[in-house]
């Protein structure tokens, strides 16, 4: 037990002792240890604070701990938490009416991790090749693009083109194949010789984990009239794209694209527990039937309270239009720091990520360690891209104070380079 700490009762070193001894080493965090959260900032235990401008990975894009959501929470939590889905209960249906109608589809199917919604929508794409399209059984094709990151399960890494994500995991599961992301060609082509047992094409519509690769305008809809064309599924997986973090409240909304599928996670509840969601309208969704598919935790009434309550946090508060406007003038902003080592500039909204040139053994992770000791998080993503993700509640001041600190780290770096 240590003293003096501000949160908790113990110490940054023994917070990662603890996990350096108990818990998997499955990730390689950078050494700050996270006590508190409160909107755009987390605390240490120390009571050091930090600007987080990573949102959990675009997870807590309404800022931590917003007062709406927990209180969503603390009030269902007091009465019913979870029923399985072997019998009804009262929340699940009204949440089902509320986020088929925000997003204009007529049915949803609810799950709990990112990965879970997208192997519900793989599911559901071959049940439709099968059922509907007329595909041979077990033969039915999906299409991802290179460099994707759609989560971790043996199925979604079967379609990573990242050695990090798949290597040693084999066997892998058939009839998933890439294609070049940002190049409707590639796609056209393949379709042209294969589509006939082709069930989806599943995107991102601006790649988050390699790095905020944004595609050219019109790419989303270019593919998604060639899935027509073809008659295949057009399914976006708006884990981290969607829920106003680009901008818009779907990256899709950039083309005016609508999803055959539309997958949504992390934001979904606003960072207060895990909360997915595959929707689609009933020609495919009823494709499923009763015991095909489910969860334990799929839908179940805390998750129904906190993601309507996140849902309308993201309308009232105006993210999206916060997130476009705010993302222009951090992009402006960052562009005029002029520095050997920060090579480009790219994103969307306040999905945003700078490319670095390592120089003089100074890399990516050099950076953002300076960057945590001046009181911004951040983490790079394939070692030189830096991902700047804040809550999209930040307020102009706020990032104001942020990119001067980004300027003085670079500064500084001068002269050490
Ligand atoms: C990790 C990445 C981000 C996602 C998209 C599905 C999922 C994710 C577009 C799966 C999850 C998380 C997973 C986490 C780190 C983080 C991540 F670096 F891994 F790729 F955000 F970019 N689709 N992304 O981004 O959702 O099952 O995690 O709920 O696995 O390290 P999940």
């Amino acid at each position: 037990m240590s003293t003096n700490l501000k949160y908790g009762n113990i110490s940054s070193r023994e917070a990662i002792e603890l996990e350096e001894k108990y818990g998997a080493h499955n990730y390689h965090p950078l050494p700050v240890v996270i006590a508190k959260g409160e909107g755009v900032f987390v605390w240490d235990p120390e009571g050091n604070r930090y600007y987080d401008f990573l949102s959990a990975y675009s997870a807590v894009n309404q800022g931590h701990c917003h007062p709406k959501i927990i209180q969503a929470l603390i009030d269902q939590a007091k009465v019913l938490t979870l029923t399985s889905r072997a019998f009804y209960n009262n929340k699940l249906g009204e949440y089902e009416k509320y986020i088929t109608d925000y997003f204009g589809y007529d049915m949803v199917l609810p799950m709990n991790s990112g990965a879970e919604a997208v192997e519900t929508a793989m599911k559901l794409a071959r049940k439709w090749a099968y059922d509907v399209k007329g595909v041979t059984p077990d033969e039915a094709i999906l299409i991802f693009a290179e460099n994707n990151f759609h989560g971790r399960t043996i199925s979604i890494i079967t379609a990573s083109s990242d050695p990090d994500c798949f290597e040693g995991f084999g066997p892998f599961t058939p009839g998933i194949t890439r294609v070049p992301y940002d190049d409707a060609d590639a796609l056209k082509e393949y379709l042209e010789k294969n589509g006939k047992n082709v069930a989806a094409f599943i995107v991102e519509p601006i790649q988050g984990e390699a790095g905020v690769v944004v595609p050219k305008d019109g790419y989303l809809k270019e593919c998604y009239n060639l899935c027509k064309e073809h008659n295949v599924l057009f399914i976006a997986d708006e884990i981290q794209s969607g829920l106003a973090r680009t901008g818009k409240l779907l990256a899709c909304d950039y083309d005016n694209v609508r999803p055959d599928v539309l997958i949504l996670g992390k934001a979904l509840s606003g960072g207060v527990l895990p909360v997915s969601a595959v929707l689609a309208d009933k020609d495919i969704m009823l494709l499923i039937k009763p015991g095909q598919h489910g969860s334990t935790y799929g839908g179940f009434p805390l998750a129904c309270a906190v993601a309507v309550a996140s849902l309308q946090v993201i309308k009232e508060e105006k993210l999206a239009d916060r997130a476009a406007e705010l993302g222009e003038y951090f992009r402006l902003e960052l562009g005029k720091i002029k520095h050997p080592m920060l090579k480009l500039i790219r994103g969307k909204g306040l999905l945003n990520a700078i490319v670095i040139e390592p120089k003089n053994g100074f890399e990516a992770w050099d950076v953002c360690m300076r960057l945590k000791e001046k009181g911004l998080l951040c983490k790079p993503t394939h070692r030189h891209i830096i991902r700047l993700a804040p809550p999209l509640i930040i307020t102009k001041e706020q990032l104001d104070e942020c990119v001067q600190i980004i300027k003085t780290v670079f500064d500084e770096l001068e002269s050490e380079i």
